[in-house]
């Protein structure tokens, strides 16, 4: 079998996607995302310009050889926008191979380890009232796992926190919006949050909350000892994770599940937070980790180290990259949870797919290849439209992390 053509297809279906589309001679073809939320275009000129000639010819079965061909092979490594293209690539061909033997991906992967993934989605208010009425409604839809955000009074437009009546999206089609932020307020404010979440909601459900990089190691670590009565399945991202060993702080400091790791693009990014035991869920996105490839061998790195998965799966990640994590984390040992952040339901039509949610649980289907297809006709209807992530302010007007 070999690749005969390679293309793009970039849409807005009420949000950026960029989709890779690979053909092959016997009619296969397989899809790989290589969204990247607010960077898009680039991640479409680096596969257009510099990968996709460079796969005509080659053989699609081949996943390792050419995932170190464009690693390895272009000097330059890592870094979110090479490593979202390597991925598209990566995600396609493993889509091609699971058509072609005319099975599901997972079974290339070891097969099922499980018989559903776990997945949690996010609870969203602009207060603690609005918030604990957001994750029952969740809990009522079946989710055994909820990630809750507030809005922190004296903060206004805070992380998570959705405009009046619509679901919440942080990209918005205008240039870079600016909200504002108060480690102080936020500190005081989010254990008096899960308390009220516990107390009203019993202690099975599993609560997360995502502090999307905005402390210092010291100060998560107060939060983290903070919410230890509340026992939350994870806090997220307590703080940038360039400083590999300022998670060694927060460690010192409490018990509180730490997971991180949406942003990073190669183990290297995880490497010392793993085998320190630092973290206990790994974030990376099956896109902008490189593949699946690269991620099957970084999570039975982490599993070495009692680390578990727990793939980012917001929005901005395409129905494509939702299947593959859903692919991976079936397979895959250590398994931990799977983030789900519904995509509206125009986009759920420009990518039809055979993935579905049960009672807490997702299933990727039993299709052959990953089991997303997309309409390229409907597509076309929505062309892509610039679109930025907001930035973080403190109150002072210091520019801090979003
Ligand atoms: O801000 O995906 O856990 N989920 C998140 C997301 C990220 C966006 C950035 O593109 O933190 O909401
Ligand atoms: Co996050």
């Amino acid at each position: 079998m070999k690749i005969i053509a390679a293309r793009l297809i970039v849409c807005s279906p009420d949000r950026n996607f960029v989709t890779l589309k690979i053909e092959t001679d016997e009619g296969i073809y397989g899809l790989g995302d290589g969204t990247l939320n607010g960077r898009e275009l680039a991640v479409a000129s680096y596969l257009s310009e510099h990968i996709l000639p460079c796969l005509i010819g080659r053989d699609p079965f081949q996943t390792e050889d050419i995932w170190q061909y464009l690693y390895r092979g272009a000097y330059w490594r890592r870094g979110p926008v090479t490593m979202a293209a390597i991925g598209a690539v990566d995600v396609a061909l493993w889509d091609i191979k699971g058509k072609a033997l005319n099975t599901p991906v997972y079974n290339l992967l070891g097969g099922k380890s499980r018989n559903g993934v776990l997945v949690y989605t996010h609870a969203n208010g602009r207060d603690i009232p609005e918030a604990l009425d957001s994750v029952r409604k969740h809990m009522d839809e079946g989710y055994l796992a909820v990630r809750a955000q507030s809005g922190v009074p004296g903060v206004a437009s805070s992380y998570g926190v959705p405009k009046a009546g619509k679901p919440y999206e942080p990209a918005e089609r205008c240039l870079p919006s600016e909200s504002l932020w108060s480690t102080e307020k936020y500190l005081n404010f989010v254990p008096t949050l899960f308390e009220k979440l516990r107390v009203e909601l019993g202690p099975d459900v599993h609560l997360l909350h995502d502090v999307h990089h905005r402390l210092t190691p010291i100060e998560a670590g107060r939060l983290g000892k903070a919410l230890e009565p509340y026992h939350l399945f994870w806090m997220e991202d307590p703080t940038p994770a360039e400083l590999q060993e300022g998670f060694e702080v927060i460690r010192r400091h409490t018990t509180t599940p730490i997971a991180v790791g949406e942003v990073f693009n190669s183990i290297w990014d995880a490497h010392d937070l793993v085998r320190h035991q630092w973290i206990d869920y790994l974030r990376m996105a099956i896109v902008h980790g490189g593949g699946i490839t690269p991620l099957k061998k970084t999570a039975d790195f982490a599993a070495l180290y009692h680390v578990r998965t727990g793939f980012h799966g917001a929005t901005d990640l395409s129905p494509v990259t939702m299947a593959a994590a859903l692919h991976l984390g079936l397979a895959v040992h250590n398994f931990g949870i799977q983030e789900h952040m519904p995509h509206s339901a125009l986009t759920d039509e420009v990518f039809p797919h055979n993935y579905t949610f049960d009672a807490g649980y997702m299933y990727p289907g039993s299709a052959p290849g990953l089991g997303v297809d997309i309409d390229e006709k409907l597509a076309a209807k929505y062309p892509y439209q610039r679109a930025y992530l907001p930035i973080a302010r403190k109150l002072d007007g210091t520019l801090t992390d979003w």
